[in-house]
Protein backbone atom coordinates (compact mmCIF):
# COMPACT_ATOMS: atom_id res chain seq x y z
CA UNK A 1 0.00 0.00 0.00
CA UNK A 2 1.72 3.61 -0.94
CA UNK A 3 0.39 6.59 0.93
CA UNK A 4 1.48 10.08 -0.53
CA UNK A 5 -0.59 11.76 2.46
CA UNK A 6 0.67 9.90 5.21
CA UNK A 7 -2.23 11.16 6.99
CA UNK A 8 -4.97 8.83 4.40
CA UNK A 9 -2.55 6.13 4.72
CA UNK A 10 -3.35 6.04 8.52
CA UNK A 11 -7.34 6.78 7.92
CA UNK A 12 -7.02 3.55 6.31
CA UNK A 13 -4.76 1.46 8.55
CA UNK A 14 -6.34 2.16 11.52
CA UNK A 15 -9.75 3.06 12.77
CA UNK A 16 -10.80 6.99 13.22
CA UNK A 17 -10.81 7.30 17.05
CA UNK A 18 -6.98 6.46 17.12
CA UNK A 19 -6.60 9.46 14.43
CA UNK A 20 -7.54 11.98 17.04
CA UNK A 21 -5.18 14.19 17.53
CA UNK A 22 -2.39 11.77 16.78
CA UNK A 23 1.04 12.99 14.21
CA UNK A 24 1.58 10.78 11.70
CA UNK A 25 4.76 9.66 14.20
CA UNK A 26 2.56 9.08 16.98
CA UNK A 27 1.03 6.33 14.99
CA UNK A 28 3.79 5.07 13.91
CA UNK A 29 4.57 3.43 17.60
CA UNK A 30 0.87 3.60 18.40
CA UNK A 31 0.05 -0.24 20.75
CA UNK A 32 -2.63 -0.54 17.82
CA UNK A 33 -0.57 -2.39 14.96
CA UNK A 34 1.50 -5.18 16.71
CA UNK A 35 0.14 -7.09 13.36
CA UNK A 36 0.87 -5.21 11.12
CA UNK A 37 4.62 -4.98 12.38
CA UNK A 38 4.37 -8.65 11.83
CA UNK A 39 3.91 -8.50 8.69
CA UNK A 40 6.00 -8.76 5.35
CA UNK A 41 7.09 -5.39 3.94
CA UNK A 42 5.02 -5.68 0.67
CA UNK A 43 1.84 -5.71 2.65
CA UNK A 44 2.78 -2.75 4.87
CA UNK A 45 2.53 1.13 3.97
CA UNK A 46 4.69 2.51 1.81
CA UNK A 47 5.50 6.22 3.17
CA UNK A 48 6.58 9.37 1.16
CA UNK A 49 7.60 11.94 3.78
CA UNK A 50 9.74 14.47 1.15
CA UNK A 51 12.35 13.71 3.34
CA UNK A 52 12.66 9.97 2.40
CA UNK A 53 10.48 8.38 -0.11
CA UNK A 54 11.08 4.64 0.01
CA UNK A 55 10.23 3.73 3.96
CA UNK A 56 7.71 2.04 5.88
CA UNK A 57 5.83 2.70 8.29
CA UNK A 58 6.69 -0.51 11.60
CA UNK A 59 5.66 -0.31 14.71
CA UNK A 60 8.67 -2.26 15.97
CA UNK A 61 11.43 0.53 17.10
CA UNK A 62 14.46 -0.05 15.56
CA UNK A 63 17.78 1.53 16.59
CA UNK A 64 19.87 0.54 13.94
CA UNK A 65 24.23 0.82 14.77
CA UNK A 66 25.16 -1.42 11.69
CA UNK A 67 24.20 -2.27 8.23
CA UNK A 68 25.70 -5.72 6.64
CA UNK A 69 29.79 -5.05 6.00
CA UNK A 70 30.64 -4.13 2.04
CA UNK A 71 32.14 -6.77 0.32
CA UNK A 72 35.64 -6.63 -0.98
CA UNK A 73 36.53 -6.77 -4.90
CA UNK A 74 39.26 -8.70 -5.99
CA UNK A 75 40.58 -10.58 -9.04
CA UNK A 76 43.56 -11.95 -7.93
CA UNK A 77 45.22 -13.76 -5.39
CA UNK A 78 48.13 -12.35 -3.04
CA UNK A 79 49.89 -14.88 -5.70
CA UNK A 80 48.87 -13.07 -8.49
CA UNK A 81 45.94 -16.14 -9.45
CA UNK A 82 43.04 -15.17 -10.56
CA UNK A 83 40.22 -16.45 -9.04
CA UNK A 84 37.13 -16.73 -11.25
CA UNK A 85 38.27 -17.33 -15.20
CA UNK A 86 35.69 -15.02 -15.94
CA UNK A 87 37.49 -11.96 -14.46
CA UNK A 88 40.97 -12.86 -16.31
CA UNK A 89 41.42 -9.33 -17.23
CA UNK A 90 41.05 -8.95 -21.32
CA UNK A 91 44.40 -7.21 -21.79
CA UNK A 92 47.33 -6.96 -23.98
CA UNK A 93 50.98 -8.05 -23.00
CA UNK A 94 52.02 -4.35 -24.13
CA UNK A 95 49.22 -2.72 -21.47
CA UNK A 96 50.19 -4.77 -18.26
CA UNK A 97 54.12 -4.43 -18.88
CA UNK A 98 53.39 -0.59 -18.97
CA UNK A 99 51.37 -0.66 -15.72
CA UNK A 100 53.69 -2.96 -14.22
CA UNK A 101 56.91 -1.16 -15.41
CA UNK A 102 55.48 2.13 -13.62
CA UNK A 103 54.66 0.56 -10.45
CA UNK A 104 58.48 0.02 -10.12
CA UNK A 105 59.78 3.14 -11.75
CA UNK A 106 57.43 4.74 -9.17
CA UNK A 107 59.05 2.59 -6.53
CA UNK A 108 62.39 3.85 -7.62
CA UNK A 109 61.11 7.19 -8.09
CA UNK A 110 60.29 7.12 -4.25
CA UNK A 111 63.45 5.37 -2.88
CA UNK A 112 65.80 8.11 -4.81
CA UNK A 113 63.81 11.20 -3.67
CA UNK A 114 63.15 9.96 0.06
CA UNK A 115 67.07 9.40 0.48
CA UNK A 116 67.42 12.52 -0.82
CA UNK A 117 65.38 14.69 1.61
CA UNK A 118 67.08 12.69 4.56
CA UNK A 119 70.73 14.13 2.95
CA UNK A 120 68.81 16.99 3.01
CA UNK A 121 68.77 17.75 -1.08
CA UNK A 122 65.11 18.77 -0.74
CA UNK A 123 63.18 19.46 1.48
CA UNK A 124 60.40 17.27 1.71
CA UNK A 125 58.97 14.05 0.28
CA UNK A 126 55.98 11.67 0.72
CA UNK A 127 56.08 8.06 -0.70
CA UNK A 128 53.42 5.66 -2.40
CA UNK A 129 55.03 2.39 -0.84
CA UNK A 130 52.32 -0.18 -0.32
CA UNK A 131 49.31 1.31 -2.64
CA UNK A 132 51.29 1.35 -5.90
CA UNK A 133 48.40 -0.54 -7.33
CA UNK A 134 46.31 2.50 -7.72
CA UNK A 135 47.79 2.82 -10.96
CA UNK A 136 45.41 0.19 -12.40
CA UNK A 137 42.77 3.46 -11.86
CA UNK A 138 44.77 5.48 -13.60
CA UNK A 139 45.06 3.07 -16.30
CA UNK A 140 40.88 3.06 -16.86
CA UNK A 141 40.49 6.40 -17.19
CA UNK A 142 40.72 8.29 -20.45
CA UNK A 143 43.59 10.58 -20.52
CA UNK A 144 41.16 13.38 -20.93
CA UNK A 145 39.49 12.45 -17.78
CA UNK A 146 40.01 14.98 -14.93
CA UNK A 147 42.49 14.30 -12.37
CA UNK A 148 41.96 15.92 -8.66
CA UNK A 149 44.69 14.20 -5.96
CA UNK A 150 45.58 14.25 -2.99
CA UNK A 151 49.39 14.02 -3.03
CA UNK A 152 50.14 9.90 -2.80
CA UNK A 153 48.71 9.35 -6.43
CA UNK A 154 52.27 10.14 -8.19
CA UNK A 155 51.88 7.31 -10.27
CA UNK A 156 48.63 8.68 -11.59
CA UNK A 157 50.82 11.24 -13.74
CA UNK A 158 53.63 8.82 -14.12
CA UNK A 159 50.98 6.72 -16.27
CA UNK A 160 49.90 9.48 -18.25
CA UNK A 161 53.11 10.37 -19.13
CA UNK A 162 54.64 13.39 -16.81
CA UNK A 163 58.67 12.31 -17.37
CA UNK A 164 60.87 11.91 -14.82
CA UNK A 165 62.63 15.27 -15.34
CA UNK A 166 59.66 17.16 -14.18
CA UNK A 167 59.00 14.86 -11.37
CA UNK A 168 62.33 15.95 -10.50
CA UNK A 169 61.77 19.53 -11.18
CA UNK A 170 59.13 20.06 -9.02
CA UNK A 171 60.87 18.03 -6.15
CA UNK A 172 63.40 21.08 -6.64
CA UNK A 173 61.46 23.71 -7.37
CA UNK A 174 63.67 25.20 -9.81
CA UNK A 175 63.59 27.14 -12.51
CA UNK A 176 61.93 24.31 -14.85
CA UNK A 177 59.35 23.53 -12.71
CA UNK A 178 55.97 23.98 -13.68
CA UNK A 179 55.03 24.94 -10.44
CA UNK A 180 57.29 28.07 -10.68
CA UNK A 181 58.92 26.78 -7.77
CA UNK A 182 56.07 28.16 -5.48
CA UNK A 183 54.64 24.65 -4.02
CA UNK A 184 56.19 22.21 -1.49
CA UNK A 185 57.81 18.76 -3.22
CA UNK A 186 54.90 16.51 -4.45
CA UNK A 187 52.64 19.07 -4.97
CA UNK A 188 52.66 18.33 -8.55
CA UNK A 189 50.28 19.89 -11.14
CA UNK A 190 50.32 19.47 -15.28
CA UNK A 191 47.71 21.23 -17.22
CA UNK A 192 48.55 19.36 -20.74
CA UNK A 193 47.77 15.94 -18.50
CA UNK A 194 45.03 17.39 -17.38
CA UNK A 195 46.12 16.67 -13.57
CA UNK A 196 44.99 19.47 -11.30
CA UNK A 197 47.66 20.67 -8.30
CA UNK A 198 47.76 19.38 -5.29
CA UNK A 199 46.67 21.48 -2.54
CA UNK A 200 48.10 20.92 1.28
CA UNK A 201 45.33 21.61 2.90
CA UNK A 202 43.23 18.70 3.23
CA UNK A 203 39.88 17.88 1.51
CA UNK A 204 40.11 20.73 -0.99
CA UNK A 205 39.95 18.86 -3.80
CA UNK A 206 36.97 17.43 -3.28
CA UNK A 207 34.53 19.98 -3.62
CA UNK A 208 36.46 21.06 -6.82
CA UNK A 209 36.00 17.78 -8.03
CA UNK A 210 32.36 17.76 -7.91
CA UNK A 211 32.67 21.27 -9.23
CA UNK A 212 34.63 20.56 -12.12
CA UNK A 213 32.26 17.13 -12.74
CA UNK A 214 29.25 19.43 -13.14
CA UNK A 215 31.09 21.61 -15.43
CA UNK A 216 32.00 18.57 -17.92
CA UNK A 217 28.48 17.68 -17.63
CA UNK A 218 27.40 21.01 -18.86
CA UNK A 219 29.67 21.22 -21.45
CA UNK A 220 28.83 18.12 -22.99
CA UNK A 221 32.10 16.11 -23.10
CA UNK A 222 31.94 12.82 -22.40
CA UNK A 223 34.68 12.77 -19.79
CA UNK A 224 34.49 12.26 -16.33
CA UNK A 225 36.37 13.75 -12.99
CA UNK A 226 38.74 11.04 -10.86
CA UNK A 227 38.79 12.31 -7.16
CA UNK A 228 41.58 10.38 -5.21
CA UNK A 229 41.69 10.96 -1.31
CA UNK A 230 42.99 9.67 1.68
CA UNK A 231 40.40 7.84 4.24
CA UNK A 232 41.65 10.16 6.59
CA UNK A 233 40.62 13.07 4.71
CA UNK A 234 37.31 11.88 4.14
CA UNK A 235 37.06 13.07 8.21
CA UNK A 236 37.24 17.00 6.72
CA UNK A 237 33.62 18.71 5.98
CA UNK A 238 34.51 18.71 2.68
CA UNK A 239 34.60 15.23 1.75
CA UNK A 240 30.78 15.31 2.67
CA UNK A 241 29.68 18.62 0.81
CA UNK A 242 31.33 17.21 -2.83
CA UNK A 243 29.52 14.07 -1.90
CA UNK A 244 26.77 15.35 -1.21
CA UNK A 245 26.44 18.56 -3.75
CA UNK A 246 27.97 15.67 -6.60
CA UNK A 247 24.79 13.25 -5.42
CA UNK A 248 22.02 15.91 -5.27
CA UNK A 249 23.11 17.12 -9.25
CA UNK A 250 24.09 13.90 -10.84
CA UNK A 251 28.09 14.86 -11.26
CA UNK A 252 30.01 12.84 -13.47
CA UNK A 253 32.94 12.13 -10.63
CA UNK A 254 34.75 8.70 -8.72
CA UNK A 255 35.78 9.73 -5.44
CA UNK A 256 38.70 7.11 -4.88
CA UNK A 257 39.28 7.01 -1.44
CA UNK A 258 42.50 4.95 -0.69
CA UNK A 259 42.11 3.66 2.58
CA UNK A 260 45.78 2.88 3.89
CA UNK A 261 45.18 2.44 7.57
CA UNK A 262 46.33 5.63 8.95
CA UNK A 263 46.07 9.20 8.70
CA UNK A 264 49.55 9.76 10.07
CA UNK A 265 50.08 8.00 13.22
CA UNK A 266 46.04 7.82 13.90
CA UNK A 267 44.99 3.91 12.77
CA UNK A 268 41.64 3.89 10.90
CA UNK A 269 40.11 2.25 13.83
CA UNK A 270 40.00 5.94 15.39
CA UNK A 271 39.34 7.90 12.64
CA UNK A 272 35.94 6.21 12.51
CA UNK A 273 33.14 3.74 13.80
CA UNK A 274 31.53 2.91 10.67
CA UNK A 275 32.03 0.48 8.11
CA UNK A 276 34.93 2.38 6.17
CA UNK A 277 34.77 4.93 3.85
CA UNK A 278 32.06 3.08 0.91
CA UNK A 279 29.35 2.71 3.42
CA UNK A 280 28.72 6.88 3.53
CA UNK A 281 28.78 6.75 -0.29
CA UNK A 282 25.35 4.73 0.16
CA UNK A 283 25.09 7.11 2.51
CA UNK A 284 24.61 9.70 0.12
CA UNK A 285 22.34 7.36 -2.28
CA UNK A 286 25.97 7.16 -4.85
CA UNK A 287 26.60 3.83 -6.06
CA UNK A 288 29.94 2.19 -4.19
CA UNK A 289 32.04 -0.15 -4.66
CA UNK A 290 35.06 -1.80 -2.56
CA UNK A 291 37.98 -3.11 -3.75
CA UNK A 292 41.45 -4.69 -2.68
CA UNK A 293 43.46 -1.69 -3.37
CA UNK A 294 46.52 -4.40 -3.28
CA UNK A 295 45.30 -5.71 -6.43
CA UNK A 296 46.06 -3.85 -9.74
CA UNK A 297 43.19 -5.74 -11.86
CA UNK A 298 40.54 -5.49 -9.70
CA UNK A 299 41.25 -1.92 -9.12
CA UNK A 300 41.38 -1.23 -12.77
CA UNK A 301 37.94 -2.91 -13.20
CA UNK A 302 36.19 -1.30 -10.68
CA UNK A 303 37.47 1.59 -11.91
CA UNK A 304 35.96 0.84 -15.47
CA UNK A 305 32.40 0.27 -14.16
CA UNK A 306 32.31 3.73 -12.38
CA UNK A 307 33.96 5.19 -15.16
CA UNK A 308 30.97 3.59 -17.08
CA UNK A 309 28.41 4.97 -14.72
CA UNK A 310 29.94 8.32 -14.35
CA UNK A 311 30.16 8.76 -18.00
CA UNK A 312 27.12 7.52 -19.68
CA UNK A 313 24.88 8.03 -16.49
CA UNK A 314 26.12 11.18 -15.15
CA UNK A 315 26.42 9.78 -11.54
CA UNK A 316 29.33 9.98 -9.01
CA UNK A 317 30.81 6.88 -7.94
CA UNK A 318 32.57 6.45 -4.32
CA UNK A 319 35.43 3.46 -4.67
CA UNK A 320 37.40 2.16 -1.72
CA UNK A 321 40.28 1.70 -2.28
CA UNK A 322 41.68 -1.00 1.35
CA UNK A 323 45.74 -0.77 1.00
CA UNK A 324 48.29 -0.13 3.66
CA UNK A 325 50.86 2.65 3.79
CA UNK A 326 54.18 0.80 4.51
CA UNK A 327 56.40 3.88 4.17
CA UNK A 328 56.29 6.53 6.75
CA UNK A 329 53.54 8.77 6.29
CA UNK A 330 56.06 11.75 4.94
CA UNK A 331 59.81 12.94 5.50
CA UNK A 332 57.91 14.38 8.68
CA UNK A 333 57.84 11.04 10.18
CA UNK A 334 58.76 8.17 12.13
CA UNK A 335 56.16 5.48 11.74
CA UNK A 336 57.80 3.65 14.44
CA UNK A 337 57.10 5.43 16.85
CA UNK A 338 53.16 3.98 16.91
CA UNK A 339 53.30 1.19 14.75
CA UNK A 340 55.53 -1.46 14.94
CA UNK A 341 58.18 -2.93 11.82
CA UNK A 342 56.57 -6.02 12.58
CA UNK A 343 53.40 -4.77 11.15
CA UNK A 344 54.95 -3.30 8.41
CA UNK A 345 57.50 -6.30 7.00
CA UNK A 346 53.81 -8.50 7.36
CA UNK A 347 52.04 -5.75 4.81
CA UNK A 348 55.23 -5.86 2.66
CA UNK A 349 55.63 -9.93 2.30
CA UNK A 350 52.36 -10.88 2.38
CA UNK A 351 50.11 -8.43 0.54
CA UNK A 352 52.45 -6.79 -1.99
CA UNK A 353 50.80 -4.81 -4.92
CA UNK A 354 53.78 -4.99 -7.03
CA UNK A 355 54.59 -8.90 -6.09
CA UNK A 356 51.09 -9.86 -6.84
CA UNK A 357 51.14 -7.89 -10.17
CA UNK A 358 54.59 -9.60 -11.22
CA UNK A 359 53.74 -12.99 -10.29
CA UNK A 360 50.59 -12.58 -12.49
CA UNK A 361 52.55 -11.46 -15.63
CA UNK A 362 55.02 -14.60 -14.60
CA UNK A 363 52.22 -16.56 -14.70
CA UNK A 364 51.30 -15.67 -18.74
CA UNK A 365 54.99 -15.79 -19.65
CA UNK A 366 54.92 -12.38 -20.06
CA UNK A 367 58.00 -11.28 -17.03
CA UNK A 368 61.02 -13.03 -15.84
CA UNK A 369 63.97 -12.23 -13.20
CA UNK A 370 65.60 -11.38 -16.19
CA UNK A 371 63.44 -8.71 -17.30
CA UNK A 372 62.96 -7.50 -13.77
CA UNK A 373 66.17 -6.35 -12.96
CA UNK A 374 66.91 -5.02 -16.36
CA UNK A 375 63.86 -2.45 -15.86
CA UNK A 376 64.60 -1.61 -12.38
CA UNK A 377 68.41 -0.79 -13.44
CA UNK A 378 66.98 1.38 -16.15
CA UNK A 379 64.37 2.81 -13.90
CA UNK A 380 66.98 3.42 -11.29
CA UNK A 381 69.87 4.95 -14.12
CA UNK A 382 66.91 7.55 -15.38
CA UNK A 383 65.66 8.42 -12.16
CA UNK A 384 69.45 9.82 -10.90
CA UNK A 385 69.82 10.94 -14.39
CA UNK A 386 67.13 13.25 -14.34
CA UNK A 387 68.00 14.26 -10.21
CA UNK A 388 71.59 14.98 -11.33
CA UNK A 389 69.96 17.32 -13.91
CA UNK A 390 67.42 18.81 -11.84
CA UNK A 391 70.19 19.39 -8.53
CA UNK A 392 72.18 21.28 -11.10
CA UNK A 393 69.67 24.03 -11.88
CA UNK A 394 68.87 27.34 -10.08
CA UNK A 395 65.66 28.40 -8.74
CA UNK A 396 63.04 30.49 -10.84
CA UNK A 397 63.51 34.31 -11.25
CA UNK A 398 63.34 36.37 -8.28
CA UNK A 399 60.39 37.90 -9.78
CA UNK A 400 58.19 35.09 -10.39
CA UNK A 401 57.31 35.60 -6.75
CA UNK A 402 54.83 38.26 -7.92
CA UNK A 403 53.68 36.82 -11.27
CA UNK A 404 50.44 34.82 -11.82
CA UNK A 405 48.67 35.93 -8.35
CA UNK A 406 46.47 38.03 -10.75
CA UNK A 407 46.50 38.16 -14.46
CA UNK A 408 48.88 41.47 -14.25
CA UNK A 409 50.60 42.87 -11.04
CA UNK A 410 48.60 44.94 -8.85
CA UNK A 411 49.71 48.51 -8.20
CA UNK A 412 50.62 47.13 -4.09
CA UNK A 413 52.58 44.08 -5.73
CA UNK A 414 54.29 46.74 -8.54
CA UNK A 415 55.55 48.27 -5.47
CA UNK A 416 56.36 45.23 -3.39
CA UNK A 417 58.42 43.89 -6.17
CA UNK A 418 60.30 47.30 -6.33
CA UNK A 419 61.28 47.78 -2.73
CA UNK A 420 62.93 43.86 -2.83
CA UNK A 421 64.83 44.63 -5.99
CA UNK A 422 66.25 47.85 -4.28
CA UNK A 423 66.57 45.69 -0.75
CA UNK A 424 68.67 42.94 -2.67
CA UNK A 425 70.38 45.44 -4.81
CA UNK A 426 71.49 47.49 -1.08
CA UNK A 427 72.40 44.47 0.91
CA UNK A 428 73.81 41.75 -2.10
CA UNK A 429 75.10 39.55 1.39
CA UNK A 430 72.05 39.43 2.70
CA UNK A 431 70.28 38.41 -0.07
CA UNK A 432 72.27 35.99 -2.50
CA UNK A 433 70.58 35.80 -5.39
CA UNK A 434 73.63 34.08 -7.35
CA UNK A 435 71.36 30.19 -7.42
CA UNK A 436 68.36 32.39 -8.63
CA UNK A 437 67.85 32.10 -12.63
CA UNK A 438 68.63 35.44 -14.05
CA UNK A 439 65.49 37.64 -15.07
CA UNK A 440 63.56 37.46 -18.43
C1 LIG B 1 42.93 20.59 6.81
C2 LIG B 1 44.17 19.82 7.18
N1 LIG B 1 44.26 19.28 8.42
C3 LIG B 1 45.38 18.59 8.76
C4 LIG B 1 46.41 18.46 7.86
C5 LIG B 1 47.67 17.69 8.27
N2 LIG B 1 47.69 16.41 7.57
C6 LIG B 1 48.37 16.26 6.42
S1 LIG B 1 48.21 14.72 5.80
C7 LIG B 1 47.23 14.22 7.07
C8 LIG B 1 46.70 12.81 7.13
C9 LIG B 1 45.83 12.46 5.99
O1 LIG B 1 45.55 11.09 5.98
P1 LIG B 1 44.84 10.40 4.76
O2 LIG B 1 43.83 11.31 4.18
O3 LIG B 1 44.38 9.09 5.21
O4 LIG B 1 45.97 10.26 3.65
P2 LIG B 1 47.30 9.38 3.69
O5 LIG B 1 48.38 10.29 4.20
O6 LIG B 1 47.07 8.23 4.57
O7 LIG B 1 47.58 9.00 2.28
C10 LIG B 1 47.04 15.26 7.98
C11 LIG B 1 46.24 15.15 9.21
C12 LIG B 1 46.27 19.07 6.60
N3 LIG B 1 47.20 18.99 5.65
N4 LIG B 1 45.13 19.73 6.28
MG1 LIG C 1 45.27 7.23 5.11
Amino acid sequence: MFARIPARAVARAIPSRTLAATSVKAFATSAVSKDISATSKKDRIKVNFPGALDSHFSQKLEIRERMEPIDTFRVMDTDGKVLDPSLEPDVTEEFAIKIYKDMLTLNNVDLILYEAQRQGRISFYMTNAGEEAYIGSAAALDPEDEIFGQYREAGTLLYRGFTLDQFMNQCYSNDLDLGKGRQMPVHFGCKALHFQTISSPLATQLPQASGAAYAIKRSGRKNCVMCYFGEGAASEGDFHAALNIAATTSCPVIFFCRNNGFAISTPANEQYKGDGIASRGVGYGMHTIRVDGNDVWAVYKATQEARKIAVEQHKPVLIEAMTYRVGHHSTSDDSSAYRSKKEVEDWKRHDNPIVRMRKWLENKGWWDETKESSHKSFARSQVLKSFAAAEKRKKPPVSEMFNDVYDKLTPNLIEQKKELEELIKKYPDHYDTSNYAPEK
